[in-house]
């Protein structure tokens, strides 16, 4: 597949996506996210793809939605838009892999939406994220009033989208908003660590596991804590709870198949 305002790199069982329009602080529009959109339908089927990273490189995860693009857009357009927008944030939280988003420079609006998709969030030293769409007139409309609220709370969350103030790296790993903050030039060594780290799991077990939390962000406790136990249940079916557990108790590590 080739793509312009996107590319792909595969190594080993780790897909990285990296956005691409240097020359607009890769600011999302139309196109990238029907390219984003195409490569996440033949991601979620390549079970060759273990874990997916999600970056901008080393200098800006992307500066929002396309301001451009976005000025004259009449209301159904916009719905299209935004329609097309979701559909590729829900490929990202919904996919049968976990996600990283390895964040440098700005990450903005919906650069911002777009990584809070993921499963973990990491950054380096000097990043700076913010849903600065108050200040052009809009709300987030890629989650942001969603996903940042369950991920930090209302209370930093309504700030950050009512004042679209930015951010530096510091205060988002205070906020829990990122697990991690690198050194600039370790962003993306550290993103393939953890990558590997998850590559070597069970990838039924992970499956389960980002299922139940994702059901879990829906329902009550009680319709939570079902699922769970049945997800937990169903795991004993697998190979790899068999190996994971034989390897612990023959003092061994673990060789998952995924099954
Ligand atoms: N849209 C379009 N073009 C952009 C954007 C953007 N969001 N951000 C930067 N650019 C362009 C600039 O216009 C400029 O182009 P040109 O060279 O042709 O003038 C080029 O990128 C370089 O930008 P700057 O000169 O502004 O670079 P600076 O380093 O001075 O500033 C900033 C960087 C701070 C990131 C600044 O560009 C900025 O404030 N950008 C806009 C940030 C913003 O408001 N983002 C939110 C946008 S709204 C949104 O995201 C709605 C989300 C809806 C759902 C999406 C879900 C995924």
């Amino acid at each position: 597949m080739n793509f312009e305002t996107i590319s792909f790199q595969q190594t080993d069982k780790i897909g990285i996506i990296k956005i691409n329009r240097p020359e607009a602080k890769n600011a999302l529009n139309e196109q990238l996210f029907r390219e984003l959109n195409q490569l996440l339908d033949s991601i979620k089927e390549n079970d060759n793809i273990r874990v997916l990273i999600l970056t901008g490189g080393e200098k800006v995860f992307a500066a929002g939605a396309d301001i451009k693009h976005m000025a004259s857009l009449y209301p159904m357009e916009a719905e299209e838009f935004i329609t097309l927008i979701n559909s590729a944030s829900d490929k990202i939280a919904g996919l049968n892999k976990p996600t990283i988003a390895a964040i440098a420079g700005y990450c903005l609006g919906g650069g911002l939406e777009l990584a809070l998709a993921c499963d973990i969030l990491i950054a380096s030293q000097g990043s700076k994220m913010g849903q600065p769409e108050i200040n052009v007139g809009i709300i987030p409309g890629g989650g942001g009033t969603q996903r940042l609220i369950r991920l930090i709370g209302s209370g930093w969350g309504k700030r950050l989208i009512m004042t679209g103030e930015i951010i530096d790296a510091n205060h988002a790993l205070q906020l829990g908003l990122i697990t991690e903050i690198t050194e600039p030039d370790l962003l993306m060594s550290r993103a393939k660590e953890l990558a590997v780290n998850l590559q070597n799991k069970s990838s039924v077990a992970l499956r389960a596991a980002k299922r139940c939390i994702e059901h879990g962000q829906n329902v009550e406790l009680a319709s939570g804590l079902e699922f769970e136990q049945k997800m937990w249940a169903l795991l004993f079916s697998t190979n790899d709870q068999k190996e994971g557990m034989e390897a612990f108790i023959q003092k061994r590590r673990p060789q998952f198949i995924g099954k």
